[in-house]
């Protein structure tokens, strides 16, 4: 009876939120397909499991990452880069799962930016305590094509700023099915994730994970 009082509760947030000239947020985007994405989910990770990263200066990552698609984003002690093949397992990534394109497509339509074919999806794994600090997504080829970002499981505060690192960000709630799209404009600006609050979120427990779409090349 509880559960599902709580359950009826709406979604007030609007649908659609600014974040900056070129970047909107689209609360609950991914819900229609929330199971075939979490499904396909499941069968990257199987094949490419996530890992711990190690940034060039030799930090381990507390996000841990995997890819699927044509190119994979990986850094180690040589670099920053995208790679057509899993350093782990010496195998080209998974292929992108047909929902993951489709989704990725409308949703950088509805933010403005037709026709995005991505090569790469970056698949970030947050447990509570991971972070990503302020960054540009600047390793791609084309910046004409926009970034599309996918949130699935806990909420986490989303930092976005401006052009330059020291610009003020502003914090923005993303939650499981929410969909960040940022191009244009505003396709360098500085972003990141403040460390992940503990919870248990009811169908991806204790974890957020987080569908980066780009076009490398
Ligand atoms: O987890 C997020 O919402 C952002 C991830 C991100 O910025 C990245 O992978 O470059
Ligand atoms: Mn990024």
């Amino acid at each position: 009876m509880t559960a599902d009082l709580f359950e009826a509760v709406p979604d007030v947030r609007p649908s659609r939120e600014a974040m900056a000239d070129g970047a909107v947020l689209l609360r609950g985007f991914a819900r229609p397909v929330e199971s075939d994405l979490l499904a396909a989910l499941r069968e990257i990770v199987a094949q490419a499991p996530f890992r711990h990263m190690f940034t060039p200066g030799g930090h381990q990552m507390s996000v841990a990452m995997t890819n699927c698609g044509n190119f994979g984003w990986v850094t180690d002690r040589g670099g920053y880069r995208y790679d057509g093949v899993d350093p782990d397992t010496a195998k080209p990534w998974p292929a992108m799962p047909l929902v993951f394109r489709e989704l990725a497509l409308r949703a950088a339509a509805a933010g403005g930016f037709d026709g995005f074919v991505p090569d790469a999806c970056l698949i970030n794994r947050y447990e509570p305590g991971a972070r990503m600090s302020l960054h540009q997504d600047k390793d791609e080829n084309d910046f004409g094509a926009p970034i599309v970002s996918v949130s699935l499981g806990l909420p986490a505060i989303f930092m976005f700023g401006g052009i330059r690192r020291s610009d003020r960000p502003r914090r923005f709630r993303l939650e499981h099915a929410d969909i960040a799209v940022w191009g244009g404009p505003s396709r360098l600006f500085f972003h990141g994730v403040a460390p992940l609050a503990d919870g248990e979120h009811a169908v991806l427990g204790r974890q957020r994970v987080n569908l980066t779409f780009r076009k490398a090349r």
